[in-house]
């Protein structure tokens, strides 16, 4: 029979295991004010009582994320069961957008991906299956290996934060910003890596006249033996393929 202080010690670092993976909180525009994401905690409140934000919710109660064979399902695109955020981010192309997230660990290395997806009409009523994502930035790999320092590493020494700008000249319109973070520590093994999609609505205004390209539906976007995907992050290695489709420079 296990002793009290065992119990005691695998209770414990399960709830450091569920804490410890994060969702964005928040965003900025251009370092302004802060713009309130959803929490997955709001997920089983009843229907209309949770705060409003652009933020999507999902069932990641345990800030859990998905893995490679739900690749060819919805969920991959904002995460598991997800349904619309409420309200809007308002920016305009070229601006600089900021996602903070709770927190991350720093075990949980990989590429930090961002995509765009137009909505036909509202995002606010859209749904996740019905959306085509273009790639509009990504970073990953910086130096060394087994494991080696990650983009990861520099969103948690930011606060963690990660910024990207929105395409310049983007025309304006509804769009699901879809913010990604690949953790990497157990993609040496088959379904081993670990995707946790975050969505946000954003309305584009201004005058640019820039379409986004009819981009890749979300079931499409990677599949379980992309190097990317399965790759041996303690191992000694000297590159990385970010997965997913090209990036559009807009
Ligand atoms: C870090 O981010 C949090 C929000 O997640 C914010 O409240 C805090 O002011 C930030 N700290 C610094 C030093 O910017
Ligand atoms: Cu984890």
């Amino acid at each position: 029979m296990p002793s009290f202080s065992t119990i005691a010690a695998f209770s414990l670092s399960l709830v450091q295991l569920v804490s410890a993976h994060g969702y964005v909180a928040g965003i900025k525009v251009n370092q302004g004010s802060w713009i309130q994401g959803a929490n997955p905690n709001w997920y089983y409140q009843p229907a209309g009582t949770a705060p409003k934000t652009p933020g999507w919710q999902a069932l990641n109660q345990d800030n859990g994320f998905v893995s490679p064979n739900a690749f060819t399902t919805a969920d991959i695109a904002c995460h598991k069961s997800a349904t619309p955020g409420q309200t809007y981010i308002a920016a305009t192309g070229g601006d600089i957008l900021t996602f903070f997230w709770n927190t991350w660990p720093d075990t949980h290395k990989g590429p930090v991906i961002n995509y765009l997806a137009k909505c036909s009409g509202e995002c606010t009523s859209a749904s996740p299956g019905s959306l085509s994502f273009t790639k509009i930035s990504e970073s990953a790999w910086l130096s060394g290996s087994n494991p080696g320092t990650w983009v990861t590493d520099t969103l948690i020494a930011q606060n963690f934060t990660s910024d990207f700008k929105l395409p310049s000249g983007l025309a304006p319109g509804n769009y699901v910003l879809r913010h990604e973070i690949i953790a990497l520590h157990s993609a040496g093994s088959a379904n081993g890596a670990q995707s946790y999609p975050q969505c946000l609505n954003i309305k584009v205004g201004g005058s640019g006249s820039t379409a986004l390209p009819s981009g890749t539906p979300a079931t499409k976007l990677y599949t379980p033996t992309d190097p990317g995907i399965l790759f041996s992050l303690y191992t000694s290695f000297s590159s990385y393929v970010i997965p997913g489709p090209k990036v559009w420079s807009g």
